[in-house]
């Protein structure tokens, strides 16, 4: 802690601090917004533009613990989203959450802005799960805007495929007051359903009951509307064909022990994604890049 806040720390704007749980992360605070990220999982977990309401989700019951998941901010899925497509005892969402990334660079942009970047590489633990040469690289950058870029380099001889998300959770007023903009007639596997393929006919989703959907073949950006916070929050993203949208309702919140029985009235995950037809396949030698942009306003 003492190396990283000398070689990383900004004065007044970027300070690393031992968090919940004595995990290490950075508390931002520039002339835009604060933020406090975790170096494990490489996870934002607040995210508050000044003057505003905090925009992201937290559970009350969270764990913040080396080895278990934080519930809440925006989980980062890699090397595959949801379970691992052949085998179950492989932790769901891939490794990227579960480890503790390494610190790469603090700056400040000339417009106030703090950008933040973080990586990871294969280790023999990655490798266990995963048998690739890879480096992935996190960049944060805080602003009035929160812009979110995950990049994967394959660094090793075998070409490799895989899948992710930025899998965002949004605090909301109630989940009964918002409405979502932005996936009319739109296909979408309804994971609720045995996985079939709906299309969402109407304008606008609103949320009553469990909702576990991955839209199908769209670039659209999110226009979240919330009625009791009396705020738009606007979810663009960059090189991702599939969006997941997610409320577990009452009776599957009750099957999470790190979410307390009301904990789903006031979130909704909108997550960039690529899985299901959006799978990525790269070459030794290239790098693929997904971001998720999350703007409040009208
Ligand atoms: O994005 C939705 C989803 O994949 C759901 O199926 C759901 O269970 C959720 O993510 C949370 O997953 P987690 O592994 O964090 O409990």
């Amino acid at each position: 802690m003492t190396e990283l806040r000398e070689k990383f720390n900004i004065e007044g704007e970027v300070e690393f601090v031992s968090g919940k749980g004595d995990l290490p992360m950075v508390s931002i605070n520039n002339q835009h917004a604060k933020a406090l990220i975790s170096l494990y999982g490489a996870h934002v977990l607040s995210y508050q533009p000044h003057g505003e309401k905090e925009v992201l989700w937290m559970s009350d019951a969270s764990v913040f613990s080396n080895g278990k998941a934080i519930r809440g901010g925006v989980p980062v899925c890699f090397p595959w989203f949801g379970p691992h497509p052949t085998d179950p005892k492989k932790p769901a969402h891939g490794f990227a959450r579960l480890t503790t990334w390494k610190v790469l660079e603090t700056s400040t942009l000339h417009n106030g802005k703090t950008i933040l970047r973080l990586g990871l590489s294969d280790s023999m633990s990655t490798r266990s799960m995963w048998p690739y040469e890879f480096k992935a690289e996190m960049m944060i950058i805080v602003g009035k805007t929160l812009e979110i870029t995950l990049k994967i380099s394959n660094t090793g001889s075998e070409t490799f495929t895989f899948t992710d998300a930025l899998h965002t959770y949004f605090n909301v007023s109630k989940i009964n007051n918002i409405s979502i903009a932005g996936l009319a007639n739109t296909n979408y596997q309804d994971a609720l359903d045995s996985f079939t393929v709906k299309t969402q006919q109407e304008e606008i989703l609103r949320i009553d009951q469990e909702t576990n959907r991955r839209y199908l073949d769209t670039t659209a950006e999110i226009l979240m509307t919330d009625y009791g916070f009396n705020r738009k929050i606007r979810v663009a993203k960059k090189n991702s064909l599939t969006t997941v949208i997610w409320n577990p309702w009452i009776d599957s919140t009750l099957t999470f022990n790190d979410m307390t029985p009301e904990g789903y009235q006031t979130m909704v995950c909108i997550e960039a994604s690529n899985s299901v037809n959006d799978i990525v396949k790269l070459e030794p030698g290239n790098n693929f890049s997904i971001s998720t942009i999350i703007s409040l306003g009208a």
